[in-house]
């Protein structure tokens, strides 16, 4: 090849590689190894006997022992009000904030820069939650903002980039260039005073994820953000796309365009109205890693879950009691960036559950990113996800109960085996593997079926093996199966009954014995 022919290689290629970076765009998420702690509850504000900030400089060692790489704090800014409903009361939690006094309900302004301090010297990265949407329009309060020129949703017919906080009478109009500095000169002031590393956007659906994106710029772009997305497909007006689309595809889009993190609204969804079988449905199982690394992956928070003290918080759409533990066993051996709600931590003696299983993550290097393939054959979830040094395998409520022999001992087993979690050799990529056999007779309500040693095969019991599909030609079934490269697997072809999962006839010996490799094709024959 001459030169000026590869110097044209080289320059296509170049182009080429830029544009599959920006494919890779940008998000806001930290190491991609991070592990969030929700560093409040619904009553922390009210916290009886110690100031929150107080609490937080005390446990910080702590926290950074447990092996949280981040905390979510509760918003910074000073809460003078109250408010009652007839089925809940509160104030002062800092959703609906005077202005941005840090003396409020949780300590003081030096009390929160000494918990600050603590959590980063622990190791701990401060999140703080921010409420750019609305803030405490009542009277009594001297506002921020003056109602003078469009810094208020209705000052200026509707002008708001987004939904309203209730009926919207406390709404910003954060498309006003006052509004977006005072806010932006906010954040880099908790960035260069109170230790902020990143930033929890509250109810994004309120103004555009550009305008995140733009105030992220300002505070530094190396940072972690993450937007609090909560509405379903079926809250946008007719007409809108997102009212077709999947929670995931309103989470991507959002995260697009933010280039911060979301929290992963899809799994709680499927946690809270799918099976165990559906968790995978997530945006954290998503098959494309580029939308599995901006899921917050969380099991509850302030919002939708229990708390200690007044009306036991808010539980808006709380995890069953039953499902909480799997559900921290799967958010914390599965890719998106955990977040683990305090209480659950800390007041439920949940601590030592989720504290192994963050060191099986830690130790075995999962990423937000990282692989994950689901073994949809088996009842419950098991799934195995990949990081940099180990792969865990996990099983939840599952029938698994044949184990391939590498899965001979759990790391981790928990309510009587309704959660083992394995740690194996980090399995390389999966190649799609295509099995065939042949000269196969079946009767009506029999099929052809793969089982074989590994995990994917159903590790040789039919119950879990693999239907393929009947070719036209007569007696060849065949069907792929996703398996991790150069493995060696040993297999046979079973025609099965597909209820009652019977063997009607085995394949005769030998087993077929193959190795795996991308495109690879095995066949068998009765
Ligand atoms: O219902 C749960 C789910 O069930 C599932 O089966 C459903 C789901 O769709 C369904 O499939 O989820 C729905 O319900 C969620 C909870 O309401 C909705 C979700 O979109 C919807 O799909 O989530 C929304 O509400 C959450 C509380 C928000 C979400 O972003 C939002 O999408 N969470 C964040 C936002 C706020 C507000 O900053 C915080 O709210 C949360 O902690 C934070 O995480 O002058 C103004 C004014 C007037 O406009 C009012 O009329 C007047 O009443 C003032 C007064 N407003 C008061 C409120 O009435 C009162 O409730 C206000 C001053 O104080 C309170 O507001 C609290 C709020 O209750 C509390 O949750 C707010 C401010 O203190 O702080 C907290
Ligand atoms: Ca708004």
């Amino acid at each position: 090849m001459n030169r000026k022919t590869l110097l044209g290689l080289l320059i296509t290629l170049t182009f080429v590689g830029a544009i599959h970076a920006s494919e890779t765009a940008l998000v806001r998420n930290g190491t991609g190894e991070e592990i969030l702690l929700q560093g409040f509850h619904w009553n922390a504000s009210r916290n009886g006997s110690e100031k929150w900030y107080a609490v937080l400089t005390r446990m910080a060692g702590q926290i950074g022992q447990d092996g949280f790489t981040a905390i979510w704090m509760p918003p910074p800014w000073r809460d003078t009000s109250s408010w009652q409903s007839s089925t809940a009361s509160g104030g002062g939690e800092g959703y609906f904030w005077r202005d941005f006094e840090k003396n409020g309900q949780y300590g003081s302004d030096d009390q929160l820069k000494q918990a600050a301090g603590e959590l980063d010297s622990a190791g701990v990265k401060v999140v703080y939650d921010v409420v750019p949407n609305h803030m405490d329009d009542s009277a009594a309060v001297h506002s921020m903002f003056p109602r003078r020129s469009n810094e208020w949703r209705h000052d200026c017919g509707e002008c708001d980039e987004g939904d309203p906080f209730m009926d919207g009478s406390a709404d910003l109009n954060t498309a006003n260039a006052e509004v977006f500095d005072r806010f932006k000169n906010e954040f880099i002031n908790l960035r260069d005073h109170y230790g902020a590393k990143g930033l929890r956007f509250d109810f994004v659906r309120g103004y555009a994820p550009e305008t995140v994106d733009r105030w992220m710029t300002g505070f530094g772009n190396q940072q972690l953000c993450v937007g609090e997305m909560w509405k379903g497909p079926g809250e946008y007006p007719e007409g809108d796309w997102h009212r077709q689309a999947s929670w995931q595809d309103a989470l991507k889009d959002w995260s697009d365009r933010s280039h911060c993190m979301v929290f992963d609204f899809a799994l709680k969804e499927r946690m809270q109205n799918g099976s165990i079988a559906q968790w995978r449905d997530g945006l954290n199982g998503n098959p494309d890693p580029q939308w599995r690394k901006v899921a917050v992956t969380f099991v509850d928070n302030h919002d939708t879950g229990y708390s200690p003290g007044l009306n036991q918080g808010q539980h808006h759409w709380p995890l069953v009691e039953s499902r909480r533990n799997q559900a921290y066993a799967y958010i914390l051996s599965s890719p998106g960036t955990p977040s683990v709600y305090w209480p659950d931590m800390y007041d439920w003696q949940r601590g030592d559950l989720i504290r192994q299983l963050i060191s099986l993550r830690k130790g075995a290097g999962i990423k937000a990113d990282s692989p994950i393939r689901f073994h949809t054959q088996f009842s419950g979830l098991v799934a195995t996800s990949t990081g940099a040094r180990k792969s865990l395998v996990i099983a939840l409520d599952s029938d698994l109960t044949k184990l391939p022999p590498e899965l001979a001992q759990p790391v981790l087993t928990w309510d009587d085996g309704k959660i083992r979690i394995w740690s194996v050799s980090a399995e390389p990529a999966p190649v799609s593997v295509r099995f065939t056999c042949n000269n196969a007779s079946t009767q009506p309500g029999q099929s052809v079926y793969a089982v074989g040693s590994s995990l994917e095969l159903g590790a040789w019991d039919p119950a879990h093996a693999i239907r393929l599909g009947n070719s036209l030609q007569g007696n060849r079934w065949t069907g792929t199966v996703d398996v991790p490269a150069q493995h060696v697997v040993e297999w046979k072809c079973i025609v099965r009954d597909n209820d009652s999962s019977a063997v009607v006839r085995w394949q005769p010996d030998p087993n077929v014995n193959f190795t795996s490799s991308a495109g690879g094709e095995t066949s068998g024959s009765f």
